[in-house]
């Protein structure tokens, strides 16, 4: 495994950032969590912009241009020998003194790393996920921003902490309103009579890629979505349930706080989504392989 910091690939053992760090410190700093199917960077142009629209919201500056990011990334992935995985981008405020002002830190640093990824075993693909709602709210926009893809996760994982002790495999994080916000790395979504809803992101969900991605496969499949505040009653009377993220992909859900979620199998509507989004992942996004140079201009 080799890992890109700041211009350079390293070791998996060598591969170090300093504890004056304010990524480490702070938690300052952003990331975005990348896949890539069949040698193709899934939705790369939309996960370089979230990370600098994050770096915007926090005044950091990202010490390269995002053709330079792409670029790195994309050698990150040739260097690795990887087909299908996770690349996550880190950007940390970088290394300051011990007192939290970020102006003591010159220069923010570039971390990237090519891994394999797998959260749910397929077994829960075909039979769907047990989530709970936890006690723990999702961050107030007005306190911190649930757009920003920031280094500190602490509220989802207090969140995820409460699902892990209910022997669930998600959350749903409600905001200070008690409308539903997001899961702990997902957004939601509600099937009902065949059409699809899903809270807006100002409800505090992150403004999802995967979610992105749903609602232009809907549109192509004429099937009607909308942005709409929903409550846990809007769950528990559903006809169907998913959530969608970079990591768990499109996954269906099939009890909610005991209430079994339509017949408690995945949905038509849940059905035709995974399947169009899984041919377009592997057929779609940003090639990274170099052709082979024999076979350039051979056609
Ligand atoms: N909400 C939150 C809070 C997230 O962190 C999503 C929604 C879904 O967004 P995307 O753009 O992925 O469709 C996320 C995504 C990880 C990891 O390593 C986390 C995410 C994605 C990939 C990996 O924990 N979070």
């Amino acid at each position: 495994m080799k890992i890109y910091i700041d211009g350079e690939f390293y070791d998996k053992e060598n591969a170090k950032v300093s504890v004056f760090d304010h990524g480490l410190l702070y938690g300052d700093g952003i990331f975005e969590g990348i896949r890539f199917y069949n040698g193709r960077v899934r939705r790369l142009e939309a996960h370089i912009d979230r990370l600098w629209d994050s770096a915007k919201a926090l005044c950091l500056t990202i010490p390269m241009t995002k053709a330079e990011m792409t670029e790195a990334l994309l050698e990150t992935l040739r260097v690795n020998g990887l087909e299908d995985g996770y690349v996550r981008l880190v950007v940390t405020r970088g290394v300051g003194n011990l007192g939290l002002d970020p102006n003591r830190c010159e220069r923010a640093s570039v971390i990237i790393i090519a891994s394999t990824i797998s959260l749910y075993p397929e077994e829960l693909y075909q039979k769907g996920l047990m989530i709970i709602t936890c006690a723990t709210r999702r961050m107030s926009f007005a306190a911190m921003p649930p757009a920003i893809k920031s280094l500190n996760y602490l509220n989802n994982i207090l969140a995820k902490i409460e699902a892990n002790q209910a022997g669930a495999a998600e959350a749903l994080m409600l905001n200070e309103a008690g409308y539903i916000a997001e899961c702990t790395a997902d957004n939601v979504f509600v099937v009902k009579k065949g059409r699809i809803f899903t809270p807006p992101v100002s409800a505090g969900s992150l403004r999802g890629i995967t979610r992105g991605l749903v609602f232009e496969i809907a549109e192509e499949l004429e099937i009607p979505i909308t942005e709409v505040e929903l409550t846990r009653y809007d769950v528990f009377t559903a006809d169907e349930v998913f959530l969608t993220g970079t990591a768990a992909e499109v996954v269906p859900v099939r009890e909610c706080d005991t209430r079994i979620i339509g017949d408690g199998k995945p949905g038509p509507v849940t059905h035709r989504v995974t399947k169009r989004f899984r041919e377009l992942v592997r057929t779609t996004g940003v090639p990274f392989k170099k052709a082979e140079p024999a076979l350039v201009g051979a056609h």
